[in-house]
C-alpha cells in the first residue's frame, strides 16, 4: 500500500517536474521524442567491433532508437530482430575516407536492417548520429557521405577565468579550476553535439592567450578533457601565446629565429605530446590587437608560423590567424591582411594553414569576402567564422548565420582569373594535404548552451556547412527545426523563412547598404555611428561611413582606398560600378552624394532611410510570426524566444531610430514619406552607457 503511495506520489512529481525541465533546450538538436512511424525503427543496434568510439556510436544509438520509438533497443552481435548494423569495411572504400559512412537498408537473416558501414569507428559514430538525423527529419535513405574539409574546429575565446570574450551564453563551459579531478558530465554531452555535426576539433583557450595554458598544471587539465572528447573524433588544441618562452620560460626574447627560442617551444611541444598524444596543434594570434608576434623581433609572419610548426613537426598543425592589422599604417584596414600576407604565399611550412575572417574588418553583419582567399593559392586558408554574434545582436537577435556562412561560401574569388573558384572551394583546398574551417564558439555554461534557442541552429549549420562547405543553408534549418522542434510542416515552412531572411533583417537595421563597423566602443552592444573619439581612426565609426552634408561611404575603388585592387579583376567587376552591383554592398565599396539615384529609383538619402525603417518594422514583424507557432512549441521554449523577439524588435527600433537621428544630423533632410522621425533626441542615445553589457573583458 505504501508502495502503491510511493509510485503515485512520483508519477504525480514526475507529472509536474518534467515538463518544466524537459523543454529547456539543453537536449539540442539530439532531442530523440518519439515518432510517428515508430514501427520502422530497429529493435536492435548490432556490432561485432568494440572501442571507445564504437561505444558511444552504440549508446547514442541505443538511447536516440529507444526515445524515438519508445521501446527498448538491445546491443546484440548478430541479427535476430529488424536491427542496425554497425561495420567497419574489411577492404577500405576510398570514397568514403577516414571519416566518411555508407547507409544502406537491406535484409540479413530474413530481419530488415540498416547497415552503417565505415573505414574507421569515426566513421561509424558520424554513420549513427546521420542515421538517427534520418529518422529524426522523416527521410530515410540510403546515402554515402563523407566531409570535403579535414580541420573543422570551434574555437573557444575562453578565459581561465571562466569569462568568455564575445560571450552571451554564460560562463565558460571549462570549470579549469576543479579540473582535471572534475570532469563535467556536460563535457560528454559537448563531444556528442559536436560529433553529431561533424565537428572533430576544439581550441580550448581564447587566442587572446595567457601563457599560463601552456604550464604542466593547465596542460593536465587540457588533457583531461582531450581523453573525455577522444572517443568523439575530437582533437583538443590550444592557442599559443607568442612570448611564452619569455614568460614561462625566463628568456630574454620569443625571437622565431634564436636556438633558444626554438629548443623551447620544441620542448614545450614535447611535453605536450606526452600528456595528450593527438593533440592537433596551435592556433595564433600574432602581433594583432596589441598581441605579441615575430614582427617584435624584425622577423615575418612564416618566421614565427614556421617556427612553430617545425615544434610540432607532423604531429600537429599551425594556425597561424590573418587578422593582422596595425596602429601605425595609415592606409584603409580592409587592405592590411592582404599586404601583410600576400607576398608571404607559398612561404609556410607545409603544416601551416593561414586562418583568414570571412571578410577584411571583422564580421561585419554583411562583408564582401575577404580579398585574401582569391589570393594565396600555395597556402591552405582555413575559414574563420564568428557563430557568436559579436556584431548580430548578441544572443538576443534572431540572426541565422547558416544564410550568412552560405553567402561568404558561394562567393566567386575568380582565383587566377577562374570562374568558379569559390570561397568554398579555396577552403576545401583542392591543391594542398590540408584544409580547416573554424567557427568562434557560440556556447556557455547557459542551460540551452548558445544564450537562446535559436543560435543553437548557428552552432549546428556551422557544423554542417565544415562538413560539406557547398551545402544549403535552406535545407540545414529546416533540418535543425524538425529535430529541434517539430517536423510539422506548418511549423517548419514558415520558421525556415523566418530564420533565412532574419540576417538580412539584422544588416537592414544596423548596417544597411554595405555601411559596416557603426556599433558602439567596446561592448559592441548597440549603435554608435557618432563615435570618433578614439585613438585609432580605424576603431571609429565615422572612419567607415564618412557620411557629412553631401554623401556617405567608403570609396574603395581607384579613386579612394582601392582596396578593390585586392580581389581579382573579375571578382572586381561586381562591384566596381555602382549603377550595376548588388546595393547590399554599395556603400562599402563606394562613396556617393546623397542624391545618387539608386536602382529603385529614389535617392540614395531615402533609400538608407527607408531601408533602416524597414529592418525595424521586418524585426518587430517577427513577433506575429512566431505567435502563429505557439500550438506547436512547448511552453517554455516559446516564451523564451518571444521574450528574445521582444528584446530584439525593440533594440532594432533603437538601431534605427540612433542611426536616422544622427545621419539626419548629417545630411541635414527632411525623412521621405512614411518614416516617422526617430522617437528621442540625437543627444539621448549618445549618452546611453553600458558598462556591463556581456563579453567584453
Ligand atoms: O574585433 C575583434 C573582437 C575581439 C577579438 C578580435 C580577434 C579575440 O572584438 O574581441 O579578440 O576581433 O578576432 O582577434
Amino acid at each position: 500500500m505504501r508502495l502503491r503511495l510511493v509510485h503515485a506520489l512520483c508519477a504525480l512529481i514526475c507529472l509536474f517536474a518534467a515538463p518544466a525541465f524537459a523543454e529547456d533546450g539543453y537536449d539540442l538538436w539530439l532531442r530523440y521524442k518519439p515518432v510517428a512511424s515508430a514501427d520502422a525503427v530497429p529493435r536492435a543496434v548490432v556490432t561485432q567491433s568494440d572501442s571507445p568510439t564504437v561505444r558511444a556510436a552504440v549508446s547514442e544509438l541505443q538511447k536516440g532508437l529507444s526515445d524515438l520509438s519508445g521501446q527498448t533497443v538491445s546491443l546484440a552481435g548478430n541479427v535476430s530482430a529488424p536491427s542496425v548494423v554497425l561495420t567497419r569495411n574489411a577492404a577500405p572504400d576510398a570514397a568514403l575516407g577516414n571519416e566518411g559512412f555508407a547507409i544502406r537498408k537491406g535484409t540479413e537473416n530474413g530481419q530488415p536492417v540498416t547497415r552503417i558501414s565505415a573505414n574507421s569507428d569515426i566513421g561509424l559514430l558520424y554513420g549513427a548520429f546521420a542515421y538517427l538525423r534520418q529518422i529524426q527529419t522523416g527521410s530515410i535513405t540510403d546515402t554515402t557521405d563523407a566531409p570535403k574539409v579535414k580541420l573543422r574546429l570551434l574555437n573557444h575565446w575562453d578565459n581561465l577565468d571562466g569569462t568568455v570574450e564575445r560571450g552571451y551564453a554564460g560562463w565558460s563551459l571549462w570549470d579549469w579550476w576543479r579540473l582535471p579531478d572534475l570532469k563535467d558530465p556536460r563535457y560528454v554531452d559537448y563531444a556528442r553535439a559536436n560529433a553529431s555535426i561533424g565537428i572533430n576539433g576544439t581550441v580550448l583557450n581564447n587566442v587572446n592567450a595567457k601563457a599560463a595554458s601552456l604550464t604542466a598544471p593547465y596542460l593536465d587539465k587540457a588533457a583531461a578533457l582531450a581523453d573525455t572528447f577522444r572517443p568523439y573524433g575530437i582533437r583538443v588544441y590550444l592557442s599559443a601565446r607568442f612570448s611564452a618562452p619569455i614568460e614561462l620560460g625566463g628568456l630574454t626574447t620569443a625571437d622565431p629565429l634564436d636556438p633558444q627560442v626554438r629548443a623551447w617551444w620544441k620542448a614545450k611541444a614535447d611535453e605536450i605530446y606526452t600528456k595528450i598524444p593527438d593533440f592537433g596543434g596551435f592556433l595564433v594570434k600574432a602581433n594583432s590587437e596589441g598581441q605579441p608576434g615575430p614582427q617584435d623581433y624584425g622577423r615575418t609572419q612564416e618566421d614565427g608560423a614556421n617556427m612553430l610548426a617545425e615544434a610540432l613537426g607532423d604531429r600537429g598543425v599551425v594556425m597561424w590567424r590573418a587578422f593582422v592589422y596595425k596602429a601605425e599604417v595609415a592606409d584603409d584596414r580592409h587592405k592590411q591582411a592582404w599586404n601583410e600576407f600576400k607576398p608571404h604565399d607559398g612561404k609556410f611550412a607545409p603544416n601551416v594553414l593561414v586562418q583568414v575572417k570571412n571578410g577584411a574588418i571583422d564580421f561585419q553583419p554583411r562583408e564582401p569576402f575577404h580579398p585574401l582567399f582569391g589570393a594565396m593559392p600555395k597556402t591552405p586558408l582555413m575559414m574563420e567564422f564568428q557563430i557568436t554574434k559579436e556584431y548580430l545582436g548578441f544572443a538576443t537577435h534572431l540572426a541565422y548565420l547558416g544564410q550568412y556562412f552560405e553567402e561568404a561560401l558561394d562567393a566567386d574569388t575568380f582565383q587566377n582569373g577562374q570562374k568558379g573558384w569559390t570561397v568554398a572551394r579555396v577552403v576545401e583546398g583542392e591543391n594542398h594535404k590540408l584544409s580547416g574551417i573554424a567557427g568562434v564558439a557560440n556556447i556557455g555554461t547557459d542551460r540551452n548552451w548558445s544564450g537562446s534557442d535559436f543560435d543553437q541552429a548557428n552552432w549546428y549549420a556551422f557544423g554542417r556547412l565544415a562538413w560539406n562547405p557547398q551545402g544549403s543553408a535552406g535545407d540545414i534549418a529546416a533540418e535543425w527545426a524538425k529535430m529541434t522542434f517539430t517536423t510539422d510542416a506548418r511549423f517548419v515552412k514558415p520558421v525556415v523563412d523566418m530564420m533565412m531572411t532574419s540576417r538580412e533583417t539584422v544588416a537592414d537595421y544596423m548596417t544597411p547598404l554595405g555601411l559596416h563597423h557603426l556599433m558602439d566602443t567596446g561592448h559592441h552592444y548597440g549603435p554608435g555611428p557618432w563615435v570618433d573619439n578614439l585613438e585609432r581612426p580605424d576603431w571609429n565609426p565615422v572612419y567607415y561611413h564618412k557620411a557629412d552634408t553631401n554623401g556617405i561611404g567608403f570609396d574603395r575603388t581607384r579613386t579612394g582606398s582601392n582596396a578593390l585592387s585586392q580581389y581579382d579583376p573579375k571578382a572586381q567587376a561586381a562591384w566596381a560600378d555602382p549603377r550595376k552591383m548588388d546595393e547590399r554592398y554599395l556603400l562599402w565599396f563606394h562613396h556617393l552624394s546623397w542624391d545618387y539615384k539608386t536602382k529603385s529609383g529614389r535617392p540614395l538619402w531615402d533609400e538608407l532611410m527607408l531601408t533602416y525603417d524597414k529592418g525595424a518594422k521586418d524585426a518587430a514583424a517577427l513577433q506575429q510570426t512566431w505567435a502563429a507557432m505557439k500550438p506547436y512549441v512547448d511552453a517554455e521554449r516559446y516564451q523564451a524566444i518571444a521574450s528574445t523577439l521582444g528584446i530584439q524588435a525593440r533594440e532594432a527600433k533603437w538601431w534605427r531610430d540612433a542611426s536616422v537621428a544622427y545621419f539626419q544630423s548629417k545630411s541635414g533632410r527632411p525623412l521621405p514619406a512614411g518614416v516617422a522621425a526617430p522617437e528621442k533626441t540625437l543627444e539621448y542615445y549618445k549618452s546611453l552607457k553600458f558598462p556591463y553589457a556581456p563579453g567584453h573583458h
